[in-house]
């Protein structure tokens, strides 16, 4: 069923409704939660598989789904996406849903594109062909920047990018930007910097760094062994992070924004900080093994996010030491259980 103006007039006396994909990651469990807050309806796409593995998958958004509706499609899977277009109507889709490993896509570079691009693909074609009023936010990544030619990168900065999944966030941002000249649609593309929480998955490295600090602090292992610890990167909060991706969809023109802190720390930088909070000194544990560098690396990156803070109204309000130690404390928790 298309969505004209009409339609959309008669959506705006209802409640807003929202679609998540990704919804069970970390970024689409702080913005589901986010929207009910603001009275939207929220809804989600999960591959079927996890509806069967639902605990695992399902662990960070337990305690919301009573309030939100769940609807199994996949990106892979176009005919699977334009059902869910056609039966139900949304104000608004945030597609966030990716291979979002950077070390995993040039192990699995094949599964990187045909997720990251074709999915995306997938999801502008079916809202355009279903759906086309409804509002679009694509999850862009500091990672495009790669070998970055000025520091801080703004939306202005040329990509470069150095992994596959680097290129295939390329493509799609390209994408969002095409459905949006070629079809005016309001399709907003973020380029997040990197943004973590307690909610991180364990492959990427400041889980890692905390999850192992806990281990350590616990008794539990001895030693923390990372790749390369000179990297630089622009580390936010996750939950202030999906906040910008609901401003941008507001606004009633579409574009593209930086979002960051502004403030970069070395990955040795953050073993320290990590260490500190339960009183040991990162340098008797923290050991390094090449098998954790990557074929290419993104030496540093730091973002300048002053047109979301002057258009958007947005800034971060977690300090880098408050991710640090929240994360800490959370890792403290989960692994005494295990002691
Ligand atoms: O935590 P990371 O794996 O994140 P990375 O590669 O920066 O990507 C993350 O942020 C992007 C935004 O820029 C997102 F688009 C992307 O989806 C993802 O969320 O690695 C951070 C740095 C790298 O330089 C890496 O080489 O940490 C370095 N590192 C050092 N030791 C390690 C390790 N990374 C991992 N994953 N594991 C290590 O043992």
């Amino acid at each position: 069923m298309k969505c004209g103006t009409g339609e959309r007039k008669k959506m705006e006396i209802e409640l807003k409704r929202a679609l998540i994909t990704g919804i069970t990651g970390q970024d689409g469990s702080y913005l589901a939660e986010h929207l009910l807050s603001s009275g939207y309806q929220v809804h989600g796409i999960v591959r079927r598989v996890a509806t069967r593995e639902s605990d695992d998958r399902f662990k960070r958004i337990n305690h919301i789904l009573d309030r939100i509706t769940l609807h199994s499609a996949s990106l892979e899977n176009y005919a699977s996406l334009y059902q869910v277009m056609t039966n139900h109507e949304f104000h608004e889709c945030y597609h966030l849903a990716a291979q979002s490993s950077v070390p995993d896509s040039f192990s699995d570079e094949f599964t990187t594109m045909e997720t990251n691009i074709k999915g995306t693909q997938y999801v502008l074609a079916a809202l355009r062909d279903v759906q086309p009023e409804c509002r679009v936010y694509f999850a862009g990544s500091s990672e495009m920047f790669g070998q970055v030619e000025e520091v801080p990168q703004r939306e202005q900065t040329r990509f470069h990018p150095r992994s596959p999944y680097g290129i295939s966030k390329v493509a799609g941002f390209q994408l969002a930007r095409n459905f949006r000249e070629a079809y005016g649609m309001h399709c907003s593309s973020g380029i997040l910097f990197n943004h973590e929480s307690p909610r991180r998955g364990a492959e990427f490295v400041t889980r890692k760094i905390t999850s192992g600090v806990a281990r350590i602090a616990l008794g539990l292992s001895s030693e923390l062994v990372l790749g390369n610890l000179d990297a630089r990167r622009d580390w936010g909060h996750a939950a202030d992070y999906v906040g910008a991706m609901t401003l941008m969809l507001q606004q009633d023109d579409p574009d593209d924004y930086v979002i960051a802190t502004g403030e970069d720390h070395s990955v040795r930088d953050f073993c320290e900080a990590a260490f500190s909070c339960v009183d040991l000194d990162h340098s008797d544990y923290v050991q390094t093994d090449p098998r954790f560098l990557r074929p290419a690396e993104v030496n540093t990156l730091l973002g300048d996010a002053t047109k979301a803070r002057e258009t958007l109204g947005w800034q971060p309000k977690h300090t880098f030491q408050d991710i640090v130690r929240e994360m800490v404390e959370h890792d403290l928790d989960m692994w005494r259980k295990y002691q």
